[in-house]
């Protein structure tokens, strides 16, 4: 009998790899999708079954965390042995603009999943996934951080996330609950959705490149992260619900590195170097020099500003993780390195940009209703 999964938050950058990876387990794979007006499935349409085959092994539904009786519902019907509670609203400047929401959603949802669970009996059979995050480190107490660093969220994200990390080792406790907690750093892919800051660098870059873009805007540059591949760590989610013991894990990289050098190194990919001056909210970078001629560019040309009202009320300075305890115990270790990730985000980018700027050069526009 094949394993049954169900993924909340299934049509994230998460959510599309590990569906990707379950479905190569041979599990059944249960995906929650939130209504939208337009489509929201690009990340998974490729798993795409039509309602009307038989035995479909990749099945999605309706569903939002903000709606017990759809949760409650849902996980009676599907009866799933493994919950991945991927749903969140997931970014952390964004949570500054809606916090109520996001307290509903990535704190109180989770409660709801863990309740639904109890609630139906299946405190035994269900084992339980929460994407826990870095975030919740916060202000730096400790370098690198472990599973026994003290928290200190900086956001409404990172505060909702902690009520969601107590009530998962409370329900554990509790009621003798497999409901674990991962607490991913921050990882990346070409299927990262394109306002987080790295994803939005190489975007720029290829668009800068191509004349598709004249300059990028980021926030704080100082900031420094660990970061890791999406694919390493969809793995690693699968492997902590396989455990002998609930427990919690940070999955992380052990390497920190400066959005400033994630940018040099996004436009590194294509030959280009970038010369930074000025400090703070008057940073620029310019051109220095380009060795790839299938770009146009002017040496000395203004490319990135910065722009303040990407600066958040209160901020995460320095991430590090340090994953000792999924190395020894589980025997987790991450495949890519953080010049494998740029260079996979770059190779998908420029080809997607590629694509755009073909369209426009034949006198195609991007998609506009009202044009
Ligand atoms: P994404 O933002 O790419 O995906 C989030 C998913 O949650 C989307 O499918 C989104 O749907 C869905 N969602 C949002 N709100 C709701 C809701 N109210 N009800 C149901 N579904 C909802 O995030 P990632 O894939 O990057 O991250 C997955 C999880 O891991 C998140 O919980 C995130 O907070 C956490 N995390 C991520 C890290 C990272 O670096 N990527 C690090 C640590 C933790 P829609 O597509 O319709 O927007
Ligand atoms: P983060 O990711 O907040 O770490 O949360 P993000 O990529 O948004 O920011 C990383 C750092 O870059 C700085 N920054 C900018 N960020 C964005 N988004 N846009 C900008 O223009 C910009 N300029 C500078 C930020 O200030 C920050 O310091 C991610 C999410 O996936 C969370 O869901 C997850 O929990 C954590 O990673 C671990």
């Amino acid at each position: 009998m094949s394993k049954i999964a169900l993924i909340t938050g299934v049509t994230g950058q998460d959510g599309a790899y590990l569906s990707e990876f379950l479905l190569k387990k041979g599990y059944v794979v249960h995906g929650i999708k939130r209504r939208s007006s337009l489509f929201n499935t690009d990340r998974v349409d490729h798993l795409y079954q039509d309602p009307h085959e038989k035995n479909r092994n990749f099945i999605l539904h309706y569903g939002d965390l903000t709606d017990s009786t759809n949760l409650i519902r849902l996980i009676q019907e599907i009866q799933p042995d493994e919950i991945y509670n991927l749903a969140a609203m997931s970014h952390v400047g964004v949570s500054f603009e809606i916090p109520e929401y996001t307290g509903n959603a990535d704190g109180l949802g989770t409660l709801r999943i863990l309740d639904a669970v109890r609630l139906l009996g299946l405190e035994k059979k269900t084992r339980i996934y929460q994407a826990s995050t870095s975030e919740l480190y916060g202000k730096v107490q400790e370098v690198p951080q472990t599973e026994t660093t003290p928290f200190y969220p900086r956001s409404p994200y990172g505060v909702a996330k902690l009520y969601a990390y107590w009530i998962t080792v409370n329900y554990r406790e509790a009621y003798g609950m497999f409901a674990c907690n991962g607490i991913l750093f921050n990882h990346e892919s070409p299927l990262r959705g394109e306002t987080f800051v790295t994803r939005k660098i190489t975007r720029a870059a290829t668009r800068i490149a191509l004349g598709l873009q004249d300059k990028l805007y980021l926030g704080n540059l100082d900031a420094q992260r660990d970061w890791g591949h999406a694919k390493d760590y969809v793995r690693m989610m699968w492997m902590i619900l396989q455990a002998e013991e609930p427990e919690d894990w940070v999955i992380a990289t052990g390497k920190t590195t400066t959005v400033r050098d994630f940018v040099k190194m996004a436009f590194g990919e294509l030959g280009i170097t970038l010369r930074f001056e000025g400090e703070g909210a008057n940073e620029k970078a310019f051109i220095e020099s380009c060795s790839d001629s299938r770009f146009q560019l002017e040496t000395g040309r203004e490319v990135l500003n910065i722009d303040p009202n990407y600066f958040r009320p209160t901020e995460v300075d320095m991430l590090i993780g340090d994953a000792s305890k999924a190395h020894k115990k589980l025997g987790w270790k991450p495949e890519y390195e953080l010049q494998d990730l740029v260079k996979d985000m770059m190779q998908s980018d420029i080809k997607l940009m590629q694509r755009e700027q073909y369209l426009k050069g034949g006198g195609f526009k991007v998609m506009n209703y009202f044009e």
